[in-house]
């Protein structure tokens, strides 16, 4: 009664089998999966030529062979053969081609068996899914036009056109999508630069064969990594400083900067005399780190007015650009008792760390105004009177 309830309850649904076959005794049916219980999928009693009124008495019942489940039940008073439990392909059949259940129709007085194949067909209720809804790809920008970078493909659980057939990829300036064997691949279209784009967002989206196809997407997350392909840039081609002669070693003389726009190791600049003279050696030293050119031993403005010096700067992995430094030395006056500073000022060659600082502040605007190209200005305590 149970199963009358329900055929009744879907009274109006139109018989849904596509085909049926009768050989032997045998009975086939084809017909699509996740059919609603209660479905039916034939007349059993027709289709085998039994007489539907004596069902019942003859204890007609679906039995099924060996342990398979009982997926369909017989209406005793119709003798149509109805859906009894879920069916669903990808459960029971997976990624196999044909999907059969076997069943048999029991009858007493006289005792008859008749077999029953459910041929049951995929139907589109999967969508495509990615493994991972974001994928991480780091891809280096001296990649080249052309690279290819597999992405895993997309799994649908239905089969044939109702697994995955196409792919899209978002538009975008730098990839297009390429085949590979058992993956999708960005290929990359046009080169990246790190130093414009670190960081790319780009939607692939996989789409089957249904109509309206089904689809499912994944986020990539293109991380661009960087190459060493930017030569360390100098503030200033050239360098104008000055210093007063007799100022104590370790005076500031200039700073050089460059900045490498490369990231990390790339971009760490350290800076160098380039090819130098041996005096210009043994007067200045430049600090690797900061680029400071400091004094290292008094200078003397009869002896040289004017030194030329080569400074490089290079980045972790050795690109290297070059700039100049023009010192000037200016003459100081040597009579400390008419200095407006001379409190201040301990004397050539006594290295007082007073004048130090004070050349070292009266510099600064030196360099600074040096560094836009600007003429040098000197220190008040460098001038003679
Ligand atoms: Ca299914
Ligand atoms: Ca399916
Ligand atoms: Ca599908
Ligand atoms: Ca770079």
């Amino acid at each position: 009664m149970a199963v009358t309830g329900i055929f009744w309850r879907i009274g109006g649904l139109a018989i849904l089998f596509l085909f049926f076959h009768v050989s032997n005794g045998d009975v086939s049916y084809s017909f699509p999966e996740e059919l609603k219980r209660g479905s039916v999928i034939g007349n059993i009693a027709k289709d085998l030529g039994l007489e539907a009124n004596r069902l019942s008495t003859r204890k007609a019942r679906i039995d099924t062979d060996g342990g398979d489940k009982h997926y369909c039940d017989i209406n005793l008073r119709t003798g149509d053969l109805t859906v009894a439990e879920r069916i669903d392909r990808e459960g029971l059949c997976g990624d196999k081609a044909s999907c059969v259940l076997k069943q048999e129709l029991m009858l007493e007085n006289p005792l008859e068996l008749h077999r029953i194949s459910l041929h049951v067909q995929d139907i589109n209720d999967n969508s495509p899914q990615f493994n991972k809804e974001l994928i991480h790809i780091d891809i280096r920008e001296s990649a080249d036009k052309g690279a290819r970078f597999p992405i895993e493909e997309a799994h649908d659980a239905d089969i044939r056109k109702y697994s995955v057939q196409t792919y899209k990829l978002q538009n975008n300036d730098n990839f297009i999508l390429g085949v590979g064997t058992n993956s999708v691949e960005l290929v990359l279209n046009k080169e990246l630069d790190r130093e414009v784009l670190t960081e790319l967002d780009l939607i692939l989206t996989a789409l089957d064969g249904g109509s309206p196809p089904r689809s499912g997407t994944a986020l990539i997350r293109v991380t661009v990594l960087d190459a060493n392909d930017n030569v360390p840039v100098f503030s200033h081609a050239i360098y104008k400083a000055s210093v007063p002669e007799n100022s104590p070693q370790g005076t500031v003389v200039a700073t050089v900067t460059a900045t490498g726009a490369d990231a990390g190791v790339n971009g760490d600049v350290t800076y160098e005399f380039g090819h130098v003279s041996e005096e210009v050696k043994s007067m200045f030293t430049i600090d690797h780190k900061t680029g400071e050119i400091n004094l290292k031993s008094t200078v003397d403005f009869e002896t040289a007015s004017s030194f030329e010096l080569r400074v490089t700067a290079k980045d972790g992995l050795g690109l290297t650009s070059y700039a100049k430094v023009i010192i000037d030395v200016t003459d100081v006056n040597d009579n400390p008792s008419i200095h407006p500073f001379s409190s201040a000022y301990p004397g050539p060659g006594r290295g007082g760390s007073s004048l130090s600082r004070e050349f070292q502040t009266s510099l600064s605007p030196d360099t600074s105004s040096s560094s836009s190209g600007g003429t040098p200005r000197r220190s008040q305590a460098s001038r003679e009177t």
